[in-house]
């Protein structure tokens, strides 16, 4: 493991344009402490504890967002994660997730609307009827996944708050809590670098698209942990860091939210991360991606090939310098 995870960190995946970490970045003196880190085992997690039995979770599939690829495998989905709370390995989400206690839990949504306010979860599951809807996840690391959500469209929670006529942007604000999250620890744990907590935003229109999903299931199942249990975002033509997880806060506001990649490395991550096959990251090329389980590389899509749905919203942008 930890053979594997030096490997990795020291950039001899990087060449082939895959395993390469939002927070590859790291200088020297953190990749030591993340070597610490892991012989301590972090936070004393059980490698190899079987995973949680998850409830079940109906929804109608909806034809409009079916894929002719096949969906990633379940386990594919759930062991390979960002989720820089519980650490910056693809596994540390799968082996920590545990850590986080997803009930009770509440979604408070305010800001720049008439009725602000505060969702409790099983509220959040019945704001309408929730739909499943298969996506293609692409990571600006390179791979992809097709995952099949469960959830309802952001607007349905946007319109129940009733934006203000100066609303022009969306926050997404992730749980801050070291506790349950150890990768927010002070120290040894605080290896991704990242300014807690993790935040991202959308345009208003963006984040009323019809595509942008408040997200609380995957493959007919809540959400494990891992991948943003109870609540996350999931906008399928962005970069993946662009869908925050485990979401306690959605803020409309007039400014530009200040997002978590964009404050660490702002020539890197801008705000918009649209998936764009023409403009490459500063230090690998974005034309091309491996689906996670296969071999072969893929031509990445504009947008994320939902270039037909999307596009318009950036008529007259130049999506080089908005990156
Ligand atoms: N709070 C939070 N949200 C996050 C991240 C993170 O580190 N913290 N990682 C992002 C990245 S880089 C990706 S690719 C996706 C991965 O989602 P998945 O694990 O469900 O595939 O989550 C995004 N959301
Ligand atoms: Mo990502």
């Amino acid at each position: 493991m930890l053979i594997k995870r030096h490997r990795a960190l020291r950039g001899e995946d990087i060449a082939g344009g895959e395993i390469t970490p939002e927070g590859v970045y790291l200088n020297r003196r953190q990749f030591m402490l993340g070597v610490a880190a892991a012989a301590l085992g972090t936070a004393g997690a059980v490698e190899g504890a079987p995973a949680p039995a998850l409830a079940d979770l109906a929804a109608r599939k909806n034809p409009a967002y079916a894929l002719p690829e096949a969906p990633t495998s379940y386990q594919s989905a759930t062991s390979y994660n960002n989720f820089y709370e519980f650490g910056m390995y693809k596994e540390d989400p799968a082996r920590l997730g545990h850590m986080l206690k997803t009930r009770p839990w509440s979604l408070k949504v305010d800001g720049l609307v008439h009725k602000p306010r505060t969702f409790d979860i099983e509220e959040v599951l019945r704001l309408a009827p929730l739909e499943e809807r298969v996506y293609r996840l692409r990571c600006v690391e390179a791979w992809s996944m097709v995952i099949p959500w469960i959830g309802v469209p952001l607007s349905a929670l946007l319109k129940q708050v009733e934006p203000t006529g100066q609303a022009k942007y969306v926050e997404f604000t992730t749980l801050l809590d070291p506790e349950q999250f150890p990768g927010q620890r002070k120290g040894l744990f605080s290896l991704g670098g990242l300014d807690w907590p993790y935040t991202e935003g959308l345009r208003l229109d963006e984040a009323l698209h019809p595509l942008t999903l408040l997200t609380l299931g995957m493959y007919g199942k809540v959400l494990p942990n891992q991948n943003g249990a109870p609540v996350r975002i999931v906008v399928p033509w962005k970069y993946g860091f662009k869908s925050g997880k485990s979401l306690v806060r959605v803020r409309v506001t007039d400014t530009q939210p200040r997002t978590t990649w964009n404050v660490s490395a702002p020539h890197e991550y801008g705000f918009y991360s649209n998936v764009n096959p023409k403009v490459d990251h500063p230090r690998w090329s974005q034309a091309t991606e491996r689906r996670i389980g296969e071999f072969r590389r893929r031509d990445t899509l504009m947008f994320n090939g939902y270039a037909d749905q999307v596009a318009s919203l950036y008529a007259g942008l130049d999506l080089r310098k908005n990156y």
